[in-house]
C-alpha cells in the first residue's frame, strides 16, 4: 500500500506527538506534577499509528491502561489528555478519570481501561452496533499480550467470529505483562495462530515497523468493511519504560532498553525510510519536530495552570439520563 507525502508526514507528527507526550509526562511525574497511576506507549507508537490511520472519526476503538497512544492516534485532544492526566477540571473527562480513564466517545474512542482484557468485549458490541447500522465502519481492540490471555478476550474472538463482525484484535506483545514474560504467558505459539483457532484470519507483524503494521491493518480493515469478518494483528514490539511510572524495572537486562531505543526505534525507523526514499524531506520532520514540542509544552502549561475538580464535582457525571 503506498501513501501520499501528506499521509506520511501526517503519521509521523502522530508518532512524535505519542513520543513527546510520554517523555514529558515520564518528567512531570518524577516531579509529582501527576496523580495516580502512569503507563507510558513510548517505543510502541507505531502500532498505533499504524492502526489508526486507516480509521475515521465514526469508527471504534478501546484501549488499554497504557492509552495514551491509542488517543493520539485516533485524534483525541492533547489539551484535553494532559489536562486529565494533570487532575484538572479541563481534562477529557473533567479530571476525575486520570491517565488510564480518558475516554472522547465523540471520537470513537471508548476508553483507556484499567480491566486488563476489558476492550474486547466491548469492541465485540460495538462491532455489533456498527454491523447493524450498516455503515461500513470498524471497531478496533487493543489489547496487551496479558491481555490476550484473558477469558475475556478468548470469548470476545469467539463472538466476532460467529457474528462475523467489523471488529480487528490488535495485540501489543511488548514483551511483559507487568514482570510476566509474554514468551512464558502465552501457551500457544503466538497469538496469530491461537486466533486463527478461532476462525479470525491472523497474521504476525514487526510493532516497530509503521509500514508493516499499516498494510497488515489496512488488509484488516478493509476485509472487516467489506463484510469478511473479523481479524487479529500479532503486533511484536517493546515498551521504553516499565510496567508502570516507578517501577525498578529489576526484571530487565542491564543495557536491554538501551539497545532497544538505539536498535528498534520505530519514529527513528520511519524518518530513515522516507528520508531516504526522498518522499519526505528532512526540514519538513524537523518543523514537525518543533512544533509538536510546542504543542506539548503548551498542553503541559495550561494544565498546571488549569483549575483542579472542586467537592461538588463529586457528585456529577455520576449517573447517566437516558
Ligand atoms: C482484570 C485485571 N487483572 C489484573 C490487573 C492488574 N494489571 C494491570 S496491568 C497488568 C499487566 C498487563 O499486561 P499487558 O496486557 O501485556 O499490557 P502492557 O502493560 O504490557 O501494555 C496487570 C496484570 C488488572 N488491571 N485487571
Ligand atoms: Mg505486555
Amino acid at each position: 500500500m503506498t501513501l501520499a507525502k501528506d499521509d506520511l508526514l501526517a503519521a509521523y507528527r502522530v508518532m512524535k506527538t505519542i513520543r513527546e507526550f510520554e517523555e514529558r509526562v515520564h518528567v512531570e511525574f518524577a516531579a509529582g506534577e501527576i496523580p495516580g497511576f502512569v503507563h507510558l506507549y513510548a517505543g510502541e507508537e507505531a502500532c498505533a499509528a499504524g492502526v489508526c490511520t486507516h480509521l475515521s472519526k465514526e469508527d471504534y476503538i478501546a484501549s488499554t491502561h497504557r492509552g495514551h497512544g491509542h488517543c493520539i492516534a485516533k485524534g483525541v485532544d492533547v489539551h484535553g489528555m494532559m489536562a486529565e492526566l494533570f487532575g484538572r477540571r479541563t481534562g477529557l473527562c473533567g479530571g476525575k478519570g486520570g491517565s488510564m480513564h480518558v475516554a472522547d466517545l465523540e471520537l470513537g474512542m471508548m476508553g483507556a481501561n484499567g480491566i486488563v482484557g476489558g476492550g474486547p468485549p466491548l469492541v465485540t458490541g460495538a462491532a455489533l452496533s456498527a454491523k447493524r447500522a450498516g455503515h461500513g465502519n470498524v471497531a478496533v481492540a487493543f489489547v496487551g499480550d496479558g491481555g490476550s490471555n484473558q477469558g475475556t478476550t478468548f470469548e470476545s474472538l469467539n463472538l466476532a467470529k460467529v457474528w462475523n463482525l467489523p471488529a480487528i484484535f490488535v495485540v501489543e506483545d511488548n514483551g511483559y505483562a507487568e514482570a510476566t514474560s509474554s514468551k512464558w504467558s502465552i501457551g500457544a505459539e503466538s497469538n496469530a495462530e491461537r486466533a486463527r483457532g478461532f476462525g479470525l484470519h491472523a497474521v504476525r507483524v514487526d510493532g516497530h515497523d509503521f509500514f508493516a503494521v499499516y498494510d497488515a491493518a489496512g488488509e484488516a480493515v478493509q476485509r472487516a468493511r467489506d463484510g469478511g469478518g473479523p481479524s487479529l494483528l500479532d503486533c511484536q514490539l517493546n515498551r521504553y519504560y516499565g510496567h508502570f511510572e516507578g517501577d525498578a524495572q529489576t526484571y530487565r537486562g542491564p543495557d536491554e532498553v538501551k539497545k532497544l531505543r538505539a536498535d528498534q526505534d520505530c519514529v527513528a525507523r520511519f524518518s530513515k525510510r522516507v528520508t531516504e526514499s526522498g518522499d519526505v524531506a528532512e526540514s519538513k520532520l524537523a518543523a514537525i519536530d518543533q512544533e509538536v514540542l510546542e504543542l506539548i509544552e503548551d498542553a503541559v502549561a495550561a494544565a498546571k495552570s488549569a483549575p483542579k475538580p472542586e467537592a461538588g464535582d463529586l457528585l456529577t457525571d455520576v449517573y447517566v439520563s437516558y
